[in-house]
């Protein structure tokens, strides 16, 4: 199945962690196809109060399922060491979410699919439709039409992943 993945980073050597985190992936069992550009992204959310983030996104192709891929996601951040008592929001080393995988809906209190995020964030829309422009979610909406109307969220490329 074909998966996309977000990957941000706010502290240490972010461009480092971002590129641990896509080797770590495609070593275990979500292999990358496909990679955006990186985007320096001004911080969304609860805590605006942080550093700006890395972010870019990535394309898998994997045998894994949902929740699998949500242990293999949490497992990464793990391994590139990032501290689990940093809360939802705040600054961290390496977040890995999973945004999109075929055309699955999957809700239980571990895992909401599509990520919740993904039409409301411009450092998620950016890095996604430059890996598929025509990208919309298992309801029909479409990422192009979505990133219309976010309004704000300062994201510009800083090069490649
Ligand atoms: N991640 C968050 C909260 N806010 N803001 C930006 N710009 N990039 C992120 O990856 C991000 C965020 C929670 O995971
Ligand atoms: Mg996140
Ligand atoms: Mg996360």
């Amino acid at each position: 199945m074909r998966g996309f993945l977000g990957l941000g980073s706010n502290v240490g050597e972010r461009l480092e962690n971002l590129r641990a985190a896509r080797d770590a992936l495609d070593e275990r069992g979500a292999r990358v196809v496909a990679c955006s550009n990186v985007y320096e992204t001004e911080p969304q959310g609860e805590v605006t109060d942080q550093p700006d983030f890395l972010n870019a996104c990535v394309e898998v192709e994997t045998d894994l399922r949902a929740e699998q891929m949500l242990d293999l996601c949490k497992a990464v951040e793990h391994a590139l060491g990032r501290d689990p008592s940093g809360g939802r929001h705040g600054p961290r080393a390496i977040d890995v979410d999973l945004l999109l995988l075929g055309g699955l809906e999957h809700h239980s209190d571990r895992l909401t699919l599509p990520h919740r995020d993904v039409l409301a964030r411009r450092f998620v829309l950016v890095p996604l439709l430059e890996l598929d422009p025509d990208l919309a979610l298992p309801d029909g909406r479409r990422l192009d039409e979505a990133l219309e109307r976010v309004e704000g969220q300062r994201v510009e490329v800083r090069g490649s992943l």
